[in-house]
C-alpha cells in the first residue's frame, strides 16, 4: 500500500519512480505479461505467416486487448470531473477544546489528506469552467480511521431532503432525449425543477453569483454544508459548521472569461492546481468551525438542521482550528483521483452527525454508489481508500478481495480465535454515537422550521456589492434566456420577486418580460406541503444586517497577495531586455509567474541582441488565461506586435475583464490598437488599472504589483441597463 506521507517531497517521489524501472540487477526493467512472463515483441501479433491471419493462441495479444477493453469504469453520476492532490492537515491549539478526535489533539502533529475538487454536472471530459457548484472533498487519513469531509464551495444546498436528490440531478444533467447541454444549468429541465422548488432559491443566488466560476480551486472557500456535531473529552456535544478559508483569498473570473477559457483551455483548473504544486507553490487553507453549543439549538430564526441555511458569520464567528497544505500531485490519475471514494459517513470518534435530512440520505448513497462505480464492497482496499489505522473485522471475500485473511474465524463472538478482533471500549477509542434523545412519531413531513425559503436568499443578494449583484442579474438573464418554455421563465420571475423586487425587475427587463403581479403558489412552502395542509407560509424574517462574509469583494478573505498569479509579457524581436528583466524579477519576488508570449514558439531577440526564451506562441494563448498583461518597452517589438492580428483582442479582453495592464515607455503605443484607448484620459489611467511609466507614483514595478493586488478594476464595468 502506498502510505500518504505528507512530508514526502516531489524530488524523492521522482527518484522512487526511476527506481521502480531500474533495479540495480537489471531484472525489473523488462516488459512482462500480467503473469510475469517476459515479452519479447510488443509490436507484432502472432500470425500464420507475416501476411497471414492472427492466431487465437496469442495470449500476449489477448491479455493486452482484454485489459484495454475494460479500462473504463462508470464515471460518478455527479462530480464526474475532478482533480486531486495529496497534502497534510495540522491542527492548532484551539482544536482540541471542541472535539476529542485524535487528529485534532496535538498542534505539532500532521495528518495526511487527499483532496478532490470537482464540478458537479459535467461528464469526466467536460470543461472546468462551467457555471457550477464545485465539490471540495477531503479525506483525512487519521490514526483512528478515515474521516471524510465531503463538502462544496457553496455553504448550502438546493434541496432540504435527500429524497429530492435524484430529481435535482435528473433535472440538471443534459436532457435525456438528446444529451444536451453538457456541463451547464442553462436549459429547461433544470429551471423547470427549480421554478417549482422554492427551497432552492438561496442556493440559486449563490450558483448565479461568481462563486460558481472560481478563478482557481486554490482560491475557493470550502464548506461542510450540513451542521455536524463535535463531541469533546467531557462528552459534551456542540453543533459545528465546517469552513475552509483559502490563503490566497476567494476569487472568481467573469462570465465572458469563463466562456472563453472553456475554449482556450478546458483543463484550466486542473492545470492550475497541478502546476502550482509542481512549482512548489502549495495551496493552503485554514480549517474553521462555527461552534454552537447544544443549548443554543433553537436560538436562531432558521433551523440548524436545514441545509438550505447558513449561520451568518456575524452571528457565530468562525474559529480557526488548523490548516491544510496540498504539497504533492497524484502519481496516477486513475488509481488515485478516479478511484478515491469519499463518504460523509466516514467519521471518527469526536465527530458525529445531526438529523439534517439531506445528510441522513447521503449516509446511504455514498457506499451504494461505489458498489457499481468501483465494482465491489472491497473498494476500501484500493490503495487510495485504505485507512492508515489498522483494520480488523470479520468481513470476508467478495469481488477483488485483496487481503488474504488467515485462520478459520470470521465471526464474533468466537473462542477459536481467542475472541479476536476485540470490540474497543469507549476509553480505548471505540466509536459511540452521540446519545441524542429522540421522542417522535414516524412521519413523512418537513418541519415548519424549514419553511422560510427566501430570507437568506435575500440576505445573500443584498449583501453583495453593486457589481456582484449585476453579475447575478446577468447570469439569470443568460440562463433564463436559454429556457425555451415561457411559463418556466415566468415562474422563476415570481420566485425572484420574493427574494428582491429590483432583482426580479432587472431580470425581467433582460428577458423582455414583466414580473408577475401574483406569483404562482406555492411560495415559501416545502414541496408537497399543500397536500398535508400543515405548513403555512411563515412570515419572512428580515435579517437586521447584511453579511460582508457573503460578498467576495467585501470579504476580508479577498487577499491582496499576487502569489502564483500569471502575468503575460507581450514580446517580439527588439524587446527591451532590461524592461523585461526588471519587471520579471519584481513580480517573481512576490511569487507571481511570468510567461513570455512571443511571436513564435521558441525564442526572440532582445534589443540588446540576447535570446529571450518564449513560453507560449501568441497563436496558442488568449488573455483569459492570465491575471494581468505587461507590455515591455522596445520600439521594434511594439511595431512588430502591431502587425499581429491577435493583439487587439488580447488587450481588449484584458480591459473588458477588468484586469491590470502595464506598459513600459513606448509599450503604451500598443494600446492604440485597442478599442478602449479612446475612453481613457491620461489622468484616469491609473484609477482604471492601466499602469504606464508616465502615470507612476512610486515605480512602474511597485505600481503594477500593487494594482495586481486589487485583482480587478470594476470601475471599467458599465452598470447594467
Ligand atoms: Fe454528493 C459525490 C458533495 C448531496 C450523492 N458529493 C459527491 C462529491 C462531493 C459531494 C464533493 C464528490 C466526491 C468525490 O470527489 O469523489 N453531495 C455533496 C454535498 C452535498 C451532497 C456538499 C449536500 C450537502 N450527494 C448529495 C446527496 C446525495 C449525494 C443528497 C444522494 C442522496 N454524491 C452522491 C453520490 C456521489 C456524490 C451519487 C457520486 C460519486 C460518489 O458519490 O462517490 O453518491
Amino acid at each position: 500500500m502506498k502510505k500518504n506521507d505528507a512530508n514526502r517531497n516531489l524530488e524523492e517521489n521522482a527518484k522512487q519512480k526511476d527506481l521502480a524501472y531500474n533495479k540495480s540487477d537489471g531484472t525489473d526493467q523488462f516488459m512482462t505479461t500480467d503473469q510475469g512472463v517476459k515479452v519479447n515483441d510488443d509490436n507484432n501479433s502472432l500470425k500464420a505467416g507475416d501476411r497471414g491471419p492472427s492466431l487465437l493462441e496469442d495470449f500476449i495479444l489477448r491479455e493486452k486487448i482484454t485489459h484495454f477493453d475494460h479500462e473504463r469504469i462508470p464515471e460518478r453520476i455527479v462530480h464526474a470531473r475532478g482533480s486531486a492532490a495529496h497534502g497534510y492537515f495540522q491542527p492548532n491549539a484551539e482544536a482540541k477544546k471542541y472535539s476529542k478526535a485524535g487528529f485534532l489533539q496535538d498542534a505539532n502533529s500532521t495528518t495526511p489528506v487527499f483532496v478532490r475538487f470537482s464540478t458537479v454536472a459535467g461528464f469526466r471530459g467536460s470543461t472546468d469552467m462551467a457555471r457550477d457548484v464545485r465539490g471540495f472533498a477531503v479525506k483525512f487519513y487519521t490514526e483512528e480511521g478515515n474521516f471524510d469531509l465531503v463538502g462544496n464551495n457553496i455553504p448550502i444546498f438546493f434541496i432540504q431532503d435527500a429524497a429530492k436528490f435524484p430529481d435535482l440531478v435528473h433535472a440538471v444533467k443534459p436532457e435525456p432525449h438528446h444529451e444536451m447541454p453538457q456541463a451547464a444549468s442553462a436549459h429547461d429541465t433544470f429551471w423547470d425543477f427549480i421554478s417549482l422548488m422554492p427551497e432552492s432559491m438561496h442556493m440559486i443566488m449563490w450558483a448565479m453569483s461568481d462563486r460558481a466560476i472560481p478563478r482557481s480551486y486554490r482560491m475557493m472557500e470550502g464548506f461542510g454544508v450540513h451542521t455536524f456535531r463535535f463531541i469533546n473529552k467531557k462528552n459534551e456535544s456542540s453543533f459545528v459548521k465546517f469552513h475552509w478559508k483559502p490563503k490566497l483569498g476567494t476569487h472568481a473570473v467573469v462570465w465572458d472569461e469563463a466562456v472563453k477559457i472553456s475554449g482556450n483551455d478546458p483543463d484550466f483548473h486542473r492545470r492550475d492546481l497541478w502546476e502550482a504544486i509542481e512549482s512548489g507553490s502549495f495551496p493552503e487553507w485554514e480549517l474553521g468551525v462555527q461552534v454552537i453549543p447544544e443549548a443554543d439549538e433553537h436560538k436562531f430564526d432558521f433551523d440548524l438542521l436545514d441545509p438550505t441555511k447558513i449561520v451568518p458569520e456575524e452571528l457565530v464567528p468562525v474559529t480557526i482550528i488548523g490548516k491544510m497544505v496540498l504539497n504533492r500531485n497524484p502519481d496516477n490519475f486513475f488509481a488515485e483521483t478516479e478511484q478515491v471514494a469519499f463518504h460523509p459517513g466516514h467519521i471518527v470518534p469526536g465527530i458525529d452527525f445531526t438529523n439534517d435530512p439531506l445528510l441522513q440520505g447521503r449516509l446511504f448513497s455514498y457506499t451504494d454508489t461505489q458498489l457499481s462505480r468501483l465494482g465491489s464492497p472491497n473498494f476500501h482496499e484500493i490503495p487510495i481508500n485504505r485507512p492508515i489505522a489498522p483494520m480488523h473485522n470479520n468481513q470476508r471475500d467478495g469481488h477483488m478481495r485483496q487481503e488474504i485473511n488467515v485462520g478459520r474465524v470470521s465471526y464474533h463472538p468466537n473462542s477459536l480465535g481467542g475472541g479476536c478482533p476485540f470490540q474497543a471500549k469507549i476509553a480505548e477509542g471505540g466509536f459511540e454515537s452521540y446519545n441524542e434523545r429522540i421522542d417522535a412519531k414516524k412521519v413523512r413531513e418537513r418541519s415548519e422550521s424549514f419553511a422560510d425559503h427566501f430570507s437568506q436568499a435575500k440576505l445573500f443578494f443584498e449583501s453583495q456589492t453593486q457589481v456582484e449583484q449585476d453579475h447575478i442579474i446577468n447570469a439569470l438573464r443568460f440562463e433564463l434566456s436559454k429556457v425555451e418554455v415561457p411559463a418556466i421563465r415566468e415562474r422563476m420571475l415570481g420566485l425572484l420577486s420574493q427574494v428582491d423586487t429590483n432583482l426580479a425587475k432587472a431580470v425581467a427587463k433582460g428577458l423582455g418580460m414583466q414580473v408577475p403581479r401574483s406569483p404562482e403558489r406555492p411560495m415559501n412552502h416545502g414541496v408537497g406541503a399543500d397536500d398535508k395542509g400543515k405548513q403555512e407560509p411563515k412570515p419572512l424574517v428580515k435579517y437586521a444586517q447584511t453579511s460582508d462574509a457573503l460578498s467576495m469583494i467585501k470579504n476580508k478573505l479577498n487577499s491582496d497577495t499576487i502569489e502564483s498569479r500569471q502575468v503575460a509579457f507581450l514580446c517580439a524581436d527588439g524587446v527591451d531586455g532590461n524592461s523585461v528583466n526588471t519587471m520579471k524579477a519584481a513580480l517573481e519576488k512576490e511569487g507571481a509567474t511570468v510567461k513570455i508570449i512571443g511571436t513564435n514558439a521558441t525564442a526572440i531577440k532582445t534589443a540588446e541582441g540576447k535570446e529571450l526564451k518564449v513560453d507560449h506562441n501568441l497563436l496558442t494563448v488568449s488573455s483569459v488565461l492570465f491575471d494581468a498583461v505587461f507590455i515591455p518597452a522596445g520600439e521594434a517589438s511594439i511595431d512588430r506586435l502591431k502587425e499581429e492580428e491577435k493583439i487587439p483582442e488580447f488587450l481588449n479582453d484584458t480591459y473588458k475583464h477588468c484586469k491590470v495592464i502595464g506598459a513600459d515607455q513606448e509599450g503604451i503605443l500598443l494600446l492604440n490598437e485597442t478599442n478602449f484607448v479612446l475612453q481613457l484620459s491620461e489622468a484616469k489611467l491609473e484609477e482604471q488599472g492601466i499602469i504606464t511609466s508616465d502615470t507612476t507614483k512610486a515605480s512602474l514595478t511597485a505600481d503594477f504589483i500593487s494594482a495586481m493586488g486589487e485583482h480587478r478594476f470594476w470601475i471599467r464595468e458599465k452598470p447594467l441597463t
